[in-house]
């Protein structure tokens, strides 16, 4: 009995330590599990910590350019100090971003105004070189950098450039015209910088421009969208081979380039292509440009422009990733350095962190301007929503023109929209059946009426630089 009782108990003994050493090894596991879950939370937490020192030390490094340029701003511009002192405003109630809000905003006709250097904060013997933007109306609006805005200035384009994926070495031909406006030298200046090699061909002569792509084996292409689309079509026409030409990358910018024209650019011309966005009053080229994640959106250089969006009404800002006018102040600007510049760009900001690696804030790509908007007997009509519903229609091109009367007394808009070959037929009826489709479509969306008339392929006339989409005779 004694035995039978051992052997039963040595069996209990073994499923006993069997069990335990299971749990054992389960509550290991667990604990390992448990230990590596603890490892991950910890380096997550490590990484979240880290990003927000970045963010903090970033934050803290633009409070204090802030502070410092309201301060310069205050002293060396008579019209900012009236206008603070107007307020009520000084440059010590300036402690943090949020601040900005108590700044005096600046537009256009403040710098008309005090044309040409009402606004420049050092002597006319540290300005090395002028820039001015013609805008539609009225005086021109001139700034001036010192050596210290063009190296910025630089910096801010070398990095847009990078972001396309252009390299030390690249050759890079310009198709912007070298003079006052702000896109041919300053992308010259960045992209030497860079260390890239610059074809300065300048716009205009679309023929020399694809001879020059295969003589000097031009790599980037510098031009405002619709221009490069000329060039597709010119060389095409020419029978250029774009398909094996040595270009690579499209450096874009100045205007509003819709994420169709830009697909349709990349595919004629077998490269790939950003756009990129700025505005003389702050700087030119070089405030935002797209990298290769996020593709409809632009980092904005923050750690040289300080960010707004507001209601374009009142002024007030709106909640972030909701749409409204973009207002800048450059942090380190030293030639006209302006506060707080209403630029009349709609767009919506970001701030969440980029696929690309990058956290700069991102914008989304201009595609209309507050002051751009017509009223066509009382509804808004944006050239942006014309261009969106044509570049719908098959056999319609991206190039058209709105133009606007009130000769009759009642607003009336014309469209006109330039077709393509194949959409050309010898039957009056069909092509007025079209064009009667085209206008349907146009007032289904923009509930109102316009006239739409069809023009043949290649009957508007292309622009070597922005292009003009609105004729209004009633201004
Ligand atoms: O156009 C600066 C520039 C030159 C940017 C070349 C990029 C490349 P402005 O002549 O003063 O300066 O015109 C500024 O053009 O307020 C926008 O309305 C429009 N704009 C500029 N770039 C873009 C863009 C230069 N990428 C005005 N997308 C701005 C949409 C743009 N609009």
């Amino acid at each position: 009995i004694r035995s039978v009782i051992q052997y039963c108990n040595a069996q209990m003994m073994d499923k006993l330590y069997t069990w335990q050493g299971v749990n054992n090894a389960l509550l290991r596991d667990r604990l390992s599990m448990r230990g590596a879950e603890l490892l991950a939370a910890e380096s997550e937490k490590n990484r979240v910590a880290a990003e927000a020192d970045e963010l903090i030390e970033s934050v803290d490094e633009d409070i204090q350019k802030l502070k410092k340029q309201v301060a310069m701003v205050y002293e060396k511009v008579e019209w900012y100090r009236n206008k603070m002192d107007e307020m009520g405003v000084s440059p010590s109630d300036i402690q943090t971003l949020d601040d900005v809000k108590k700044l005096p905003f600046t537009d256009k006709t403040v710098l008309r105004d005090t044309f040409p250097y009402g606004l420049f904060a050092v002597p006319l013997d540290e300005i090395i070189e002028l820039h001015a933007s013609s805008g539609t109306t009225g005086k021109p609006i001139v700034v001036g950098y010192t050596h210290r805005d063009m190296d910025v200035w630089s910096d801010c384009i070398a990095r847009l450039a990078m972001m396309a994926g252009v390299k030390p070495g690249d050759r890079c031909q310009m198709a912007f015209g070298y003079g006052m406006f702000t896109g041919g030298f300053g992308l010259h200046y960045g992209l030497q910088k860079l260390g890239c090699m610059m074809i300065p061909a300048g716009s205009g002569n679309t023929e020399r421009h694809l001879q020059m792509i295969n003589d000097y084996g031009t790599t980037v292409l510098i031009a405002t969208p619709s221009y490069a689309l000329h060039m597709c079509e010119v060389g095409e026409k020419k029978g250029f081979d774009w398909a094996s030409s040595s270009l690579r990358i499209g450096l874009f910018g100045g205007e509003p380039c819709p994420p169709k024209m830009k697909e349709e650019i990349e595919r004629r011309m077998h490269i790939t292509c950003t756009d990129n966005y700025g505005l003389t009053e702050v700087m030119g080229p070089g405030v935002s440009g797209e990298c290769l994640c996020s593709r409809d959106m632009q980092h904005i250089a923050e750690d040289h422009f300080l960010w707004e969006v507001v209601n374009p009404e009142t002024g007030e800002p709106v909640p972030e990733g909701e749409e409204g006018e973009l207002v800048i102040t450059p942090l380190d600007k030293e030639g006209i350095p302006v506060l707080r510049y209403r630029t009349h760009d709609l767009t919506y900001v970001v701030t969440e962190k980029c696929e690309c690696g990058r956290s700069h804030a991102r914008m989304k790509k201009v595609r209309k301007r507050s002051d751009e908007m017509l009223i066509i007997r009382g509804t808004n009509v944006f050239p942006s929503q014309v261009e969106d519903i044509l570049s719908g229609i098959k056999g319609v091109t991206p190039f058209y023109r709105i133009e606007v009367d009130n000769e009759t007394g009642l607003d009336r808009m014309k469209i006109k929209v330039e077709i393509e070959p194949s959409a050309l037929s010898d039957s009056y009826e069909e092509m007025d059946r079209f064009r009667k489709m085209i206008a349907t479509k146009l007032k289904e969306t923009m509930l109102v009426a316009s006239e739409v008339q069809l023009i043949e392929p290649g009957g508007i006339e292309r622009s070597f630089g922005k292009t003009k989409h609105v004729i209004d005779h009633r201004k």
